[in-house]
């Protein structure tokens, strides 16, 4: 099995290749992958020094499987060249997301959809794994109806030069610019472009997402997308009307049955998700658990994931286990 991993030098891409390690996810042979600039960089890796290679030379490698963390123009160009010489390319910009001939998959949810001739398979936006993981087991049970979510986003999600421009920030330094204002005390409503009916990218992302791999496109949602200055990861308040009523002691049951779900839900001694808590780990933390009293079968959750591990890499990397396990990979 020859693996790439496509902006290897980049923070996500980094993350990919920790959770590679740490999941011992079996490969022959490993390519680094990375633009023109990065090129003849030298990185360690489980103990061998590899040296960046371009994109040009990684296709006419045909790796078996490419995951590719490198953005939408560069997925646009070369994913189909990796396609071309039969590599599945797992992606993480949202360049594919919604096409209908290309799969969108958090492999728990909807893992069963993949097939031997998937070539590029889309991984969801980082807000709306953390959210759909949460609510799939609880969708089987009693339906989706709508669904109101307020995010509280890291600025990982952004990438390295926003976490850049917080710490400058934090040090008295407010030269780096990446968002339009500060971020240090600060709270952002604004997450990618604003789109002309008013909402932002990211959070028509988790409307149109969250249909797509629930397959049900009558789920209603509505979701306002907040930037913090917050390390490590995202954060939903999610307030879920269903279909049929729930008994909350079953819900709490559910998810803590439901795989990479944590439930930490124990106020009296202020057990809740964290950011803090979630950074470095793989799973969706859920606690905050209540009934909404102001309409009927409606439920209140906080949700809390590291956004760079199963809002990103970890859950890309899940979809190339999967192939693997499943053996379609050819
Ligand atoms: C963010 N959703 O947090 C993005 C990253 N994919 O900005």
């Amino acid at each position: 099995m020859k693996l790439a991993v496509v902006g290897a030098t980049g923070l996500v891409g980094q993350e990919v290749l920790k959770v590679i390690k740490e999941r011992g996810f079996e490969y022959d042979e490993l390519f680094m992958v990375a633009s023109e600039r990065s090129v003849g960089k030298k990185l360690e890796f489980k103990g061998k020094e590899y040296e960046v290679i371009g994109l040009d030379k990684a296709v006419s490698l045909q790796p078996d499987i490419a995951i590719f963390s490198a953005g939408g123009s560069t997925s646009l160009e070369w994913a189909p060249k990796f396609e071309a010489v039969g590599t599945i390319v797992i992606d993480n910009s949202s360049a594919w997301r919604m096409s209908p001939k290309h799969k969108l998959v958090v492999p728990e949810v909807n893992g069963d959809v993949l097939r031997i001739d998937d070539r590029i398979i889309a991984n969801p936006n980082c807000s709306t794994i953390q959210m759909v993981l949460a609510l799939a087991p609880l969708h089987k049970k009693y339906k989706v109806k709508r669904i109101v979510v307020s995010t509280y986003q890291s600025v990982t999600g952004t990438g390295k030069a926003a976490v850049d421009q917080l710490m400058s920030e934090r040090s008295g330094d407010e030269s780096t610019k990446v968002y339009p204002h500060k971020i240090d005390m600060n709270a952002l409503p604004h997450i990618d472009v604003f789109m002309d009916n008013g909402y932002t990218k990211e959070e028509m992302k988790m409307v149109n997402e969250t249909k797509k791999i629930l397959q049900d496109d009558s789920i209603q949602v509505t979701a306002t997308a907040v930037r913090l200055p917050v390390m490590g990861g995202h954060s939903e308040a999610i307030n879920v009307e269903f279909e049929k009523d729930y008994d909350l002691n079953e819900v709490r049951e559910i998810l803590s049955n439901s795989a990479g779900i944590v439930v930490k839900d124990d106020v009296a001694n202020n057990v809740y998700p964290m950011p803090l808590d979630a950074q470095g780990k793989d799973e969706v933390f859920v606690g905050r658990l209540r009934r909404d009293e102001s309409q009927p079968n409606t439920l209140n959750m906080w949700v809390v994931a590291d956004n760079l591990r199963k809002g990103a890499a970890t859950n890309a990397v899940q979809i190339a286990e999967y192939m693997a396990v499943n053996n379609l990979v050819y």
